[in-house]
């Protein structure tokens, strides 16, 4: 446990400088995304890059969630930011990048939801499921107990989009997508839908 942890001090998620791998999104329905995820024991460097690939990965996409089975591993890990903005800027040298601005980035591991009160109905899509968005109704707040990507335990008790976006991820590490929460037939019909054009 705890071996080789960089230091908490050169951070790169306080000082903005986006880096890292871009990690291929596996899509619906890869059998991965079935499956329930394992819990992480080990917190050392590679837990870190990891986190850092799959935030770097979601920002890139552009998404505010994606969780470890997305990225092909099946352990109970989710990032999440629903705060940042991308802007599409020209360069001095007249190539197109995106510059990023208020990174709110959270890693999430071994997550347990509790005090689950209310109801909302938000529409979601996935990084797994490109094109597809449908309502889902889930609850309105929760809470949650989690380790960050040092093993510290964190709590965090939210409501609206943040504790649906945490549902929706949550969900994948139990091998759910959220087409399974729908109806059968509107499930039927997207899952459809995807997959025909998906083959084009
Ligand atoms: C989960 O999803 C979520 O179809 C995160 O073409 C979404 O980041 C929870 C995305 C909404 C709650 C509300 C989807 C990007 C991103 C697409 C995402 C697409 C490109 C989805
Ligand atoms: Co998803």
């Amino acid at each position: 446990m705890n071996q080789e942890l960089p230091p908490k001090e050169n951070n790169f998620l306080e000082n903005y400088e986006l880096q890292g791998e871009i990690l291929n999104i596996l899509t619906y329905p890869a059998p991965i995304l079935k499956q329930i995820a394992t819990p992480v024991e080990v917190f050392d460097a590679g837990l870190i890059t990891l986190c850092k690939n799959m935030l770097f990965t979601m920002y890139n996409a552009p998404g505010i969630g994606l969780a470890a089975p997305q990225v092909g591993i099946s352990k109970r890990i989710f990032v999440m930011d629903i705060d940042f903005d991308r802007e599409e800027v020209i360069g001095p040298t007249g190539e197109e990048h995106y510059q990023y601005s208020d990174l709110n980035p959270k890693v999430f591991i071994n997550p347990k939801i509790y005090n689950q009160s209310g109801e909302i109905l938000y529409e979601e899509g996935c990084l797994s499921v490109p094109g597809v968005y449908e309502k889902v109704k889930r609850s309105e707040a929760i809470s949650i107990d989690y380790l960050d990507m040092w093993g510290t335990p964190q709590t965090l008790a939210t409501e609206g989009l943040f504790s649906v976006c945490l549902q929706h991820e949550n969900d994948h590490l139990d091998g759910i997508v959220f087409l399974d929460r729908l109806s059968l037939i509107k499930k039927n019909l997207l899952a459809k839908k995807f997959l025909k054009k998906r083959k084009k």
